[in-house]
């Protein structure tokens, strides 16, 4: 595997004990695989099966809604606000802004017309992506979380889209506005999982968004 990029080309990647494996879920199907366990060994088998069904809704729907909204609509501002200064070497902002414009905005485009939600019009994007966003919070309703009192591994997953749309998207980006707004359970539910998983967090993140 080797570089920044997996072998499909792609980013999550694991390597354990020498073997490489590719994408977040096959990742965690091979190192339950590996130590023997099953994360979700509390649920009920149609609790299972809600929870898998979420877990595609945030990997495979919100995912390419939210590059949508954020590549294509909004033209990768959150790179210039909410990423690391110096992330793009010694680019000054106004390079870095005409090649998101540009090049990035192009091969974004292609990416997501192949998969398909790219061809939608933007005000058919922001409705397929507020559905969504509804459909996690009535799934969470007023537990702590999907499934109940105890996290499951797609609380990972969910978890995962929302932080980034939260914590690193743009603050002009349609579908956090929308969260913030009309489903204030699930910034909580974020903020719980943050607080309650990655205690280091801070450290661990970088905090410098030239916009605060
Ligand atoms: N569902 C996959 C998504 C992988 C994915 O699309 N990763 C993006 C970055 S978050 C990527 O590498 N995109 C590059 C490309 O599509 O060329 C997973 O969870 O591993």
């Amino acid at each position: 595997m080797g570089g920044s990029v997996s072998s499909k080309g792609k980013v999550p990647w694991i390597t354990l004990n020498g073997e490489n494996v590719a994408d977040s879920q096959l990742s965690i199907e091979h190192i339950k695989g590996a130590l023997g366990i099953d994360s979700n060994a509390h649920l009920t088998p149609e609790q299972r099966g809600c929870a898998k069904g979420l877990r595609v809704m945030a990997d495979d729907h919100l995912y390419f809604l939210l590059v949508v909204e954020s590549y294509i609509h909004l033209e990768g501002e959150h790179l210039l606000t909410h990423y690391p200064p110096g992330m793009f070497g010694p680019l000054p902002d106004f390079v870095v802004k005409i090649l998101l414009k540009t090049q990035v905005k192009s091969w974004i485009g292609g990416v997501t017309k192949s998969q398909g939600l790219g061809r939608h019009s933007k005000e058919e994007v922001r409705q397929m992506g507020i559905t969504c966003l509804e459909g996690f919070a009535q799934a969470l309703g007023d537990k702590p979380y999907l499934m109940g009192d105890k996290p499951c591994e797609e609380d990972a997953a969910v978890f995962g889209q929302l932080a980034w749309m939260l914590y690193c998207l743009s603050d002009n980006n349609y579908f956090k506005k929308a969260t913030k707004d009309r489903f204030p359970k699930l910034v909580d539910y974020v903020a719980r999982i943050k607080v309650n998983y990655w205690p280091d967090w801070e450290q661990c993140t970088y905090h410098g968004s030239k916009n605060k």
